[in-house]
């Protein structure tokens, strides 16, 4: 029998040559509970091991010279071509400032993806041929520039996770999230009703879900044009 677990989960592979960098994050709260659930498998693999050369480098200079290192195409495609042998990938995604840009819409599209890689890059750049021969799709986590891919690649894990269906205890928590409507998750309180003379909006309190729903409604209207008026074109 197939159960609904192996239908809905997730499989992540990270490529990195900060393994240690992944612990922390990726052992906390929701990402964690998912793990447990078995909803996600979440693996973290260090790039070092499939160097061939004595010196154990995954980096070497750039042809043409100028300063910085460029990572060798060799390790990252040993390492891939051995995670290929065992399980068929949806996408192959290379962390990158230079990438297509994170949204809401990217997170919902590849939460859809049964196996996935995310390889981090690092120093000044990577073989060209990786990205020409070895990767279906590059995404960056916005126009600024990190000193690697790990972050980024913590936050499209982070972003997909709490997509997989029951990894969020409410089911609809997810779908009432900012920018899931193309909207800004409208403000949220909790009691006391009153503090330091500060009042929670009156309508939340009036027990009456219909008018509750339109005041939320109108708030997340309201916030979007004020910070994001692109999303409400
Ligand atoms: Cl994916 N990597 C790096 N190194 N910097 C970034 C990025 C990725 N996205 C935005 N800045």
């Amino acid at each position: 029998m197939v159960s609904w677990k192996s239908i809905l989960a997730m499989r992540i592979d990270i490529i990195t040559c900060l393994p240690e960098l992944f612990e922390g994050p990726m052992n906390q709260s929701i990402v964690k509970r998912a793990q447990k659930k078995g909803l996600v498998e979440l693996y973290i693999h260090d790039l070092r091991p499939f160097t061939s050369n004595k010196q154990k480098s995954i980096d070497d200079y750039a042809y043409g010279g100028g300063a910085g290192m460029v990572m060798m195409i060799e390790p990252i495609d040993r390492c891939i071509s051995a995670l290929k042998k065992h399980t068929d990938y949806d996408e192959i995604i290379f962390m990158t400032p230079d990438g297509e840009k994170l949204n809401q819409s990217t997170c919902n599209q590849l939460s859809l993806n049964k196996n996935i890689i995310l390889l981090c890059g690092h120093y000044k750049g990577i073989d060209q041929r990786v990205r020409d021969h070895l990767i279906t799709r590059e995404i960056s986590i916005g126009d600024y520039v990190l000193s690697g891919g790990e972050l980024a690649a913590m936050i499209v894990a982070d972003s997909l996770i709490r997509l997989i269906p029951g990894v969020l205890n409410d089911e609809s928590s997810a779908l009432t999230d900012s920018f899931q409507d193309d909207l800004l998750a409208p403000p949220v309180y909790t009691r006391p009703a009153i503090y330091n003379g500060w009042k929670v909006p009156k309508i939340l309190l009036s027990g009456n879900k219909a008018v509750i729903n339109d005041w939320r409604h109108e708030a997340a209207v309201k916030k979007t044009k004020e910070r994001r008026p692109h999303l409400l074109n």
